[in-house]
């Protein structure tokens, strides 16, 4: 452990390594990022065990650990403190072993008081990840809303309980998860069938399928979402299965549904959710880079962590300077434009007084 699966051997956009089993190297982390190379819970395409070394590096900057944010004015990277644990020890074909490592490892993060973001691995894994930050904060005191095709609350998959179509019915069932603080957003085609869309109504299941959000508009739905999942717990798990995405933004993944939602639309939402909710574990899941096109998966996976670690980043300078983000807020404003516009401003004032052709650059 405490490495990439994987070669080469790197950490998230060049953020500092940390080891789990060191508790003084993350002691003082807000954030820690841990890879979850498993696909032996796939039922179709494999291939996400290359997802954590590809979300690592997916960016045409350097990897200098440092991403300052054009919209939020906030660099997650450097303002927080982010280390990379690297990668589960885990071998893809013994998924039980899988499991309860990525439980383990996703524990000694929470219980240290950082943010776990684990990057997947297939969704198998977000059964671990919201117990493992479950037994930190209460079973039960940790909604989660998820993003995905599919509702991945299956029973028995090609006769496993264990699989990237089952971790939500795990979670309700063990406790750890309260099905009527369970969001999913995203939902779209031909699975589940009506017995599995029973139980999940049973459990009290929000679900809002493709339909409802267009109909509604997304952002309706999430402000309703948001209030459910504030309601008598202690925080939220945000799930994001990149197949959310339509195949269009993100076609490298395992089981992509054709109709879901933009880059653009995935982005604001992970954005606002950790902006304005209290986060206390993140996923990302389903990259599958063999089946990737140019990058464009691991691309937006990689930007899906940084949204999320610059608004938390933002939502904290905000609450000790008790400021508001202010998205309407041009690029440019408080950057110096307005002594600028000032200067050609007057330069033109100048020239229609036949005073010359160059603007003062002086201060009166
Ligand atoms: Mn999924």
């Amino acid at each position: 452990m405490a490495g990439s699966a994987f070669g080469p051997d790197i950490t998230f956009l060049g953020v500092p390594r940390c080891d789990l089993d060191d508790k003084s190297s993350y002691a003082d982390a807000d954030v820690v990022i841990l890879g979850a190379p498993l696909d032996g819970g796939t039922n179709y395409r494999a291939g996400t065990r290359f997802g954590p070394s590809a979300l690592r590096q997916a960016c045409y900057l350097p990897q200098d650990g440092s991403r300052p944010s054009l919209a939020l004015r906030v660099d997650g990277l450097k303002d927080l403190k982010v280390y990379d644990a690297g990668d589960v020890t885990l071998y893809s074909g013994n998924i039980e072993a899988a499991v309860k490592n990525i439980e383990e490892d996703v524990y000694k993060i929470a219980s240290s008081g950082a943010i776990p973001i684990i990057l997947g691995g297939d969704h198998t894994i977000a059964w671990p990840d919201h117990t493992g930050v479950a037994r930190h904060h209460g079973f039960g005191k940790v909604s989660m809303i998820h993003f995905d095709a599919h509702a991945d609350t299956g029973d028995i998959s090609q006769g496993s309980l264990i699989g990237h179509g089952t971790p939500m019915r795990r979670l309700i069932e063990s406790g750890a998860l309260r099905g009527d603080r369970f969001l999913q957003l995203g939902l779209r085609g031909y699975w589940p069938d009506e017995p599995v869309l029973e139980w999940m109504a049973q459990q009290r299941i929000r679900s809002y399928e493709m339909t409802e959000i267009v109909a509604r508009g997304l952002e309706d739905c999430l402000t309703e979402a948001f209030d459910i999942a504030t309601d008598e717990c202690e925080g939220v798990f945000l799930s994001v299965d990149i197949d959310v995405c339509d195949p269009g933004c993100a076609p490298g993944t395992g089981t992509p549904e054709p109709g879901g939602f933009t880059a653009r639309q995935l982005l604001d939402t992970v954005r606002r959710i950790c902006y304005e909710l209290p986060v206390l574990g993140i996923d990302v899941v389903e990259v599958s880079p063999p089946y990737d096109h140019a990058d464009i998966t691991a691309l937006l996976g990689n930007r899906v962590v940084l949204e999320a670690v610059s608004a938390i980043a933002r939502r904290r300078r905000d609450q000790a300077q008790g400021t508001r983000w202010d998205p309407t807020q041009p690029l440019l404003a408080g950057r110096g434009f307005d002594e600028q516009m000032r200067l050609i401003t007057e330069g033109e004032e100048a020239r229609r007084r036949g005073e010359g052709g160059k603007p003062h650059h002086h201060h009166h």
